[in-house]
């Protein structure tokens, strides 16, 4: 099934240009590019975003992380997109990230962990919502 995902690349990415790595990995893995923007988050589109994980131990630095720096937000499309892109990215426990995946070549923690991939359809669709609805 064609799937879309939305895939962000965070602000330790950006703040140590890894941009352009990071998309030609995406772009080798056979994704097409449907929409892509650079913006900075604030509070509350950064709370928003992460909104199931309010009230979690880590939820202020995650918020604070992602308003570090810019964020470009890329929406992909493919065949089986949103399992594909979870397995490019890689895990988000360090310990687990297998040599290859995204997180394990532009992580540096678990909070500053290069990107985020949509885990699912739904979170596909909101996350869309949340970072391109507004136009
Ligand atoms: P993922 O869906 O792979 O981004 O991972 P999670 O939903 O488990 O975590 C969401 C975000 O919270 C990730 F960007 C990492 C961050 N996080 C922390 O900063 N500390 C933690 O202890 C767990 C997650």
């Amino acid at each position: 099934m064609i799937q879309r995902s939305l895939l962000l690349i965070k602000p330790n990415a950006v703040r140590h240009g890894h941009i352009g790595h990071i998309i030609s990995l995406i772009e080798k893995g056979g994704y097409h590019l449907v929409a892509l923007k650079l913006f900075r988050f604030d509070r509350g589109l950064a709370s928003e975003f992460y909104a199931e994980h309010l009230g979690k131990s880590f939820f202020d630095k995650l918020v604070d992380f992602m308003m570090s720096d810019d964020t470009v937000a890329i929406v992909v499309e493919k065949e089986n997109a949103i399992q594909d892109l979870r397995e490019l990215i890689g895990a988000v426990e360090p310990e687990k990230r297998k040599p290859g995946t995204i997180r394990f070549l532009f992580g540096e923690g678990v909070t500053e962990n290069g990107v985020h991939a949509s885990d699912s359809e739904l979170s596909a669709f909101r996350e869309i919502g949340v970072i391109f609805g507004a136009g």
